[in-house]
């Protein structure tokens, strides 16, 4: 037949197979299409113009033997999937003139597509982050994570309370995906352990099947692709047809709907217990099936099991797949005869664990009880584990397993061969807080890689407008070198590019103004300084320090309206864990305050607040091109790293920041001149922790936070329930364990320092500016270089 090979980038041939497509894997005629019918026939297309680079790139791996990295992570928070394949294989031209000839809006047919939004936060998004680079680079390797039926929960605020409802991107084809009905295998749990021929044989009582289910994920300019596989469970037995012959049907599906509750939900939620036997089976679940997989792959390969660890490095992404330590003892041990010690430093030299918090109530930790439960051989290795590392280390005096819990944390570390902080600080923390023993025993172990983003999704997709301006500046090259934007930094003083530069961002808040109009219905000023912070809501994160600096400044501007404010526009997006009470009521705060501030005549394009909900990674590529001011404002100590305030630096916004994770190495490379810095440091923060009575002192001290507390105790923005923010204002004076009232005032004054520069419009330009030249380094090509080079030791392939 006369058709071009797949591999034909044309827009013609794009354009053809896109229609193809329509037709023969959809069957649907062109003239009743929908904008869904479109994007998927555009997906396919495009997802043709992957598969060839991804068999290319698996054959390189397997014909030169190479060691491959696995990424074992709960969540892929990835977003999107077709704009972002367009732009690395670089079809924008070639796919937005396809949908001119079908007669669709290509900007709509991008819109149409549901987030994948497998994950929570920053630790979901690093790791979708670290797929774009792994490919981008050329180093062979494998997500593997699970694969949610219901990603993150859709946000609504109703009178301004959040309203949690199931999220539902799988209700529609997916189309990015493979499904592997040949690679599924058992997963145990539950059930004993006996002994046969000296060796120790788990019988499971319980099974579910993992099924795989793959997609390519394309680097920079379609030479790589490495793929994401996601792990979907199904009943060993499909359908009990016995029971359905006698007339019970609900008894008769439960087999499916059991297996199926591991892959159901992800977890939205760190706060309660609920659940938490079925979060350990989704864990184990997950592992288990990766674990096996890795060493299929290796076995078909390689004969000898001891020398593992030169062929396969497995990173943990946080704890979650912690089990992995067990898992591969069992397997090293128990089935393929390694002696114990021999099978726990195979697996340890194997394995890699990445540290991404220090919270105490974050850091996981399993009750033995349930532990010998659901997985019993797991547990009894745990102990043996931890035995081995008590006689090895002698000096030792934490263990693994402390009154009745096994600590995850611990057990990762000891099964790691390096274990890694986010950002410098976060890793100094590492070495003298929670993993201080661990450190001393284990020197050369812990060691700092900063995280980065992939400037491909945060830059070259997000802001075309600075993306543009940036290659007429430097020309190409700057996107899989990120560090080349220091190149702009002799333009920055040139007339014609501080004009071109404030022309981007202009444009893009009059973008986001049109579409906040449409989504809250709020008219925006795009004069005014916008001011975003987006991310979960957490107390330690202190979106409260936000709202009452809001509060205050609307009743600055209340006393004295005549004065010539500089305006601004306070933006918020995120989500609050469904069982943290507390982080709710931050969310329905910032929702009263809009509702009171966005009426008052006297705040006319002076002040406004927006909260747009259902915050997620598009919205996030909505917001951060417009962004002026970037607020990393969390408790110095407490942010691992943060990544969104690297995408904010790049895209030309200055961070209003405390020194905490990754903000202490902006604020070092883009210049403390270009960074607005207030607050207590990692060291005051604990100090003042311990002085009693240190709120109260705060709040007597600040005129302008009594007042502001005080409004929100009185009910100024809760009139319908005056007492609806008491707990808040009790937080704030009793314990403000995150130290809102004493880095108030010099929030405060950090703002205004903000103010007075964005009154000129080249000064700020400079700042912004210099935050783009000067961001480089964070791209996460450089992060996962050093992973690679300092965790892994792979080298990258050239196709
Ligand atoms: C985040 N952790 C850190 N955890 O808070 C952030 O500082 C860092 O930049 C980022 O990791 C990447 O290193 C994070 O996002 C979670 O989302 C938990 C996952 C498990 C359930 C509870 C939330």
């Amino acid at each position: 037949m006369d058709q071009a090979p797949i591999t034909d980038m044309t827009g013609s041939a794009l354009a053809r197979d896109m229609q193809r497509h329509l037709q023969f894997s959809f069957g649907k005629d062109p003239a009743h299409a929908q904008v869904r019918d479109w994007r998927l026939a555009l997906s396919l297309a495009v997802r043709d113009r992957i598969v060839e680079p991804w068999f290319k790139a698996t054959r390189a791996a397997y014909a030169g033997h190479h060691k491959r990295v696995y990424y074992l992570s709960m969540e892929f928070l990835i977003g999107r999937l077709l704009e972002d394949a367009i732009v690395n294989l670089g079809l924008g031209d070639e796919a937005m003139a396809a949908c001119a000839e079908a007669g669709v809006d290509f900007d709509a047919l991008l819109a149409d597509e549901p987030d994948a939004a497998l994950g929570n936060g920053g630790l979901g998004r690093l790791a979708a982050c670290f797929l774009d680079s792994l490919s981008t680079l050329g180093c062979p390797a494998m997500g593997y994570g699970i694969r949610y039926e219901h990603g993150l929960f859709r946000q609504t605020f109703h009178h301004g309370h959040q309203v949690e409802q199931a999220e539902a991107w799988l209700q529609q084809p997916h189309a990015w995906e493979f499904e592997r009905a040949e690679a599924s295998f058992e997963i145990g749990f539950y059930g004993d352990v006996r002994e046969e021929d000296g060796r120790s044989v788990w019988e499971p009582g319980d099974a579910v099947v993992a099924r795989a289910y793959d997609t390519p994920i394309i680097g920079w300019q379609g030479r790589w692709a490495n793929t994401l596989r996601l792990w979907g469970a199904k009943p060993t037995k499909l359908f009990d047809l016995a029971r359905f012959n006698v007339g019970d049907f609900n008894a008769a599906a439960e087999p499916e709907a059991q297996a199926r509750t591991i892959s159901r939900v992800l977890y939205p939620d760190d706060t309660t217990d609920q659940g938490r036997e079925l979060r350990l089976k989704q864990e184990y679940f997950f592992t288990a099936a990766s674990i096996r997989d890795i060493m299929r792959r290796y076995l078909d390969e390689y004969s000898d099991i001891r020398k593992l660890p030169t062929k396969v490095a497995i990173q943990l992404n946080d704890t979650h797949p912690a089990i992995a330590g067990p898992e591969l003892v069992r397997i090293l041990h128990d089935e393929h005869g390694l002696p114990f010690d021999e099978a726990a430093e195979t697996a340890r030299l194997t394995l890699n664990y990445t540290n991404h918090t220090l919270l105490p109530e974050a850091l996981e930790s399993w009750s033995e009880g349930l532990m010998w439960h659901l997985l019993p051989r797991h547990m009894r290795l745990i102990e043996q584990i931890d035995d081995w590392h008590a006689r090895n280390h002698p000096r030792r005096t934490r263990s693994t397993i402390d009154h009745g819990v096994v600590r995850m944390g611990d057990l990762a570390f000891a099964m790691a061969n390096k274990v890694n902080g986010v950002s410098a600080l976060h890793t100094d923390l590492v070495k003298t807080t929670v993993f201080a023993e661990q450190h001393k025993l284990h020197p050369g172990r812990v060691i700092n890689q900063t995280n980065g983003v992939t400037p491909r999704r945060w830059l070259v997709a997000c802001n075309p407008g600075l993306s543009n301006l940036i290659t007429d500046t430097i020309g190409t090259g700057w996107e899989a070198d990120l560090e080349r934007l220091s190149e702009l930094e002799p333009h920055i003083d040139d007339a014609g590019f501080a004009e071109a530069f404030a022309a981007a961002k202009r444009a893009n808040k009059i973008e986001l103004g049109s579409w906040l109009k449409e989504e809250i219905g709020l008219t925006v000023n795009p004069d005014a300084m916008f001011d975003v912070q987006i991310k979960r809501i957490h107390e330690y994160k202190r979106q409260l320090m936000n709202v009452l600096e809001t509060i205050s400044l609307w009743q600055a501007i209340r006393e004295e309206p005549e004065k010539d404010w500089t305006p601004r526009l306070k933006i918020f997006g995120g989500k609050a864990a469904p069982g943290y009470r507390t982080a709710k009521e931050i969310v329905h705060l910032i929702n009263d305050v809009a509702s009171v501030v966005n009426v008052d005549p006297l705040m006319r394009g002076r002040l406004a607040v927006a909260y747009p909900p259902n915050y997620n990674v598009t919205m996030a590529e909505r917001l951060i091109p417009a962004a002026d001011l970037s607020e990393q404002i969390s408790t110095a100590g407490k942010e691992a790293s943060g990544t969104g305030n690297m995408k904010f630096a790049l895209n030309g916004a200055p961070t209003m920041g405390t020194l905490d994770g990754a903000n202490v190495e902006i604020r070092d490379l883009v210049g403390a001149d270009n960074f607005f810095l207030f607050g207590l440091t990692t060291d005051e923060a604990e100090e003042r922790r311990e002085t009693p009575g240190h709120a109260t002192r705060a709040i007597a001290a600040s005129p302008r936070l009594t007042a502001a507390i005080a409004a929100i105790e009185k009910g100024t923005f809760s009139p319908d329930d005056p007492a609806r923010y008491h707990g808040l204002g009790r937080i704030l004076r009793d314990s403000d364990y995150f130290l809102v009232c004493s880095d108030f005032d010099s929030y405060w004054q950090a703002q205004r320092r903000a103010d007075e520069i964005y009154r000129d419009p080249a000064a700020w330009g400079r700042m912004a500016a210099f935050n783009t030249a000067r961001s480089g380094w964070f791209s996460s090509d450089r992060t996962i270089r050093g992973y690679m080079r300092d965790i892994w030791d792979v080298e990258a392939i050239d196709s």
